[in-house]
């Protein structure tokens, strides 16, 4: 007879995580499968799209002015509909669309907001490497009836959940509800989410960084000191990193969290707020860092407390092993006030 393997799919720790939780509806859960389900209904179509001739550009232009690609659309779309339906959310968001999306009149809102960007690193799928999906989940500020813009234009430290689905050599999704960080591997041949990565710690300081070196003449003084400084220019406080970097967000993220790194995306002449977008991507991605024991900051100002202005507000980045980052905004701070005087050291 064969032996049922003990496996811990993400239905069963959801429901065992929510259990410590005896006033919890489950309706957060419900959510969390439907973003599960969503991430495997992506991961296929990005399984088949180098054979079914999928990939490449629709024309369109998304609202940041990028060209849009056929899978970002099919993602946003199946974010959607996975979400919708459910009486679970009472708006949604998405770095695909400019306005707030709506819930239809013929579904019932429910408590939870929803942001998320369906296919960051969508540069890479021409070439086959990792692209990824981003999640964040507030609770609604508003009383009743439709989502408003206020439910999705909160601060980070409001988030009730936030996670990410990457597509590479396997499917994962990992996640935290403000209880550590947790990653799941998909299991192709049974199509479930299983719990590979328990409670993932990174490492206080890494071994890598992550930045678009290219970028360098159009960085700031400090950046550029900070940086160099990751690659071995200040011995006397920093072990020097090793250099890696996808060009997604996800996957350079992933790679940090789980082995120890820093990323970079700093403002430049090009970006002056930086390129990557406040809701979509920093906030929900330092939920992640700081419940697994790192940080993120804009270089100023922790991540978390960032209060939203507009949907698609960007900011500069820093985030990764807690050292490290701090390593970056005391360098920050050092170059900025040789060039202008003191300032106050802010709270990471
Ligand atoms: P992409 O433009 O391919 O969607 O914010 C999007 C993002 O990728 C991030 O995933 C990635 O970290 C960054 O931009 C890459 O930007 P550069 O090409 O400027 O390095």
């Amino acid at each position: 007879m064969l032996n049922t393997p003990s496996l811990t799919t993400i239905e069963k720790f959801i429901l065992e995580q929510e259990s410590k939780f005896p006033e919890a509806t489950g309706e957060l859960s419900n959510l969390l499968y439907d973003i599960a389900l969503a991430a495997k209904i992506i991961a296929a179509a990005i399984r088949r799209a180098g054979l079914v001739d999928i990939l490449g550009g629709l024309g369109a232009r998304n609202v940041q002015g990028e060209e849009q690609q056929k899978l970002d659309v099919f993602a946003n779309e199946t974010i959607k509909n996975c979400l919708k339906h459910t009486g679970r959310v009472c708006a949604m968001a998405s770095e695909e669309d400019e306005d707030i999306i709506p819930i239809p009149p013929e579904y019932p809102a429910g408590k939870y907001a929803v942001l998320y960007d369906p296919l960051d690193g969508s540069s890479n799928i021409d070439v086959n490497a990792a692209v990824g999906t981003i999640f964040s989940v507030y609770r609604r500020v508003s009383m009743e009836g439709r989502g408003t813009v206020a439910d999705v234009l909160q601060p980070g430290c409001k988030q009730v959940a936030a996670g990410y689905a990457m597509y590479g050599s396997s499917t994962m999704l990992v996640y935290t509800t403000g209880q550590g960080v947790h990653g799941f591997t998909l299991d192709p041949t049974i199509g479930e989410f299983l719990l590979s990565h328990p409670r993932i710690v990174t490492p206080r300081v890494g071994i890598y960084y992550s930045v678009n070196e290219s970028n360098f003449g159009r960085w700031s003084k400090g950046i550029q000191t900070a940086v160099r400084g990751l690659k071995g220019e200040r011995p006397d406080r920093l072990k020097p990193k090793n250099s890696r970097y996808a060009g997604s967000l996800v996957a350079d993220f992933h790679r940090n969290l789980i082995a120890g790194g820093i990323f970079l995306y700093p403002a430049d002449t090009k970006n002056p707020q930086g390129k990557l977008r406040l809701l979509y991507e920093a906030s929900p991605m330092a939920f992640l860092a700081e419940q697994a024991g790192g940080s993120a900051t804009d270089g100023v100002n922790r991540i978390l407390d960032i209060v939203p202005r507009s949907l698609h507000q960007r900011t500069p980045l820093v985030i990764g092993s807690r050292e490290d980052v701090g390593f970056v905004a005391d360098t920050l701070r050092e170059v900025a006030e040789r060039q202008s005087g003191p300032i106050p050291t802010p709270a990471l």
